[in-house]
């Protein structure tokens, strides 16, 4: 069933020439990256209402920036997957190919993509909340509290929060691909977080021929065009390989 499925989306993507694909944690979990909602769940010590939102880190800045480094920590060493790889390789199939991730954990930009859309930020940059400078940061363990080089401010992780608006001209970017879209993929998301759990159907209203890529269903899948279970890491090079040269 997976392999016809995956044959059909292939048929899809070598008659287009527009094609957009929206990730999240799912992506990542083949290069140990924990997921948010899953069993190894990133929340389940938390809840993210505790740690990723504005109030949090004006409560408690230093058990914001801990969470923070622990995760930069984990991530660091970590690899991008043949999901990764094989993402890079349909953008060189496609004349026009977006890419739009969730995920903060930057292994779409390690593994060559382009210009991945990192529409909430990356845990690999820090902002300062007096100057708004923005700084690529790798130290692991990060000192905390980490303090702007140009005027001494705080820093916080260029990411973004619940409760935060996304960047208008980011929105707007994705927005745009999502109407000129001929083939969507949804890769490794359960479509919990808003807006972007409402890419799909964004694309589907317009006309795109919409395809989900999950280890399970989600409340989503119904909604879409197909809906292929299985890994990331398995599904998408069998997806490059069936679109072909
Ligand atoms: C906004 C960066 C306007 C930070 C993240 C009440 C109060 C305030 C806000 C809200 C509210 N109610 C609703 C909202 C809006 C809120 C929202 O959607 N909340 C949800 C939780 C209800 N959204 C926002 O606040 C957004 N801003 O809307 O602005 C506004 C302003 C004010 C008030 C209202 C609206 C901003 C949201 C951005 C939050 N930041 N990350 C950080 O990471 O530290 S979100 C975080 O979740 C990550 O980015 C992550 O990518 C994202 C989504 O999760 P998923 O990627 O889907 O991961 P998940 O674990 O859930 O699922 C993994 C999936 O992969 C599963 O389906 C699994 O089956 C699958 N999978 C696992 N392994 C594999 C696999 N698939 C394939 N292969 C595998 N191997
Ligand atoms: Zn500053």
């Amino acid at each position: 069933m997976e392999n016809e499925a995956i044959r059909q989306l292939a048929e899809q993507i070598k008659t287009s020439s527009r094609v957009v694909a929206l990730t999240g944690a799912g992506i990542s979990q083949e290069s140990g990256v924990p997921t948010f909602r899953g069993k190894d769940g990133l929340w389940q010590n938390f809840r993210a209402e505790e740690l990723a939102t504005p109030d949090a880190f004006n409560r408690d800045p230093v058990l914001v920036w801990q969470w923070y480094d622990w995760r930069r920590g984990l991530i660091k060493p970590l690899k991008p997957n043949s999901g990764h790889h094989a993402l890079v390789n349909l953008e060189k199939r496609v004349q026009y190919f977006t890419l739009v991730t969730q995920n903060v954990d930057g292994l779409h930009r390690a593994a060559g993509s382009e210009n991945p859309i990192e529409m909430h930020g990356t845990l690999w940059r820090v902002r300062c909340l007096e100057c708004k400078k923005i700084f690529e940061n790798r130290d692991v363990p990060i000192k905390i509290l980490p303090k702007c080089e140009a005027c001494g401010g705080l820093l916080r992780p260029h990411v973004v929060w619940f409760g935060e608006s996304l960047d208008e001209k980011i929105l707007h970017t994705i927005y745009t691909h999502l109407q000129r879209a001929q083939v969507m993929l949804i890769v490794g998301t359960s479509g919990a977080v808003q807006p972007a759990a409402s890419f799909g159907i964004v694309a589907k209203r317009a006309g795109a021929f919409v395809a989900e890529l999950n280890r399970s269903n989600t409340p989503q899948s119904p909604l879409f065009d197909l809906s292929i279970q299985g890994k990331a890491g398995e599904l998408l090079p069998q997806l490059v390989e069936h679109v072909g040269r």
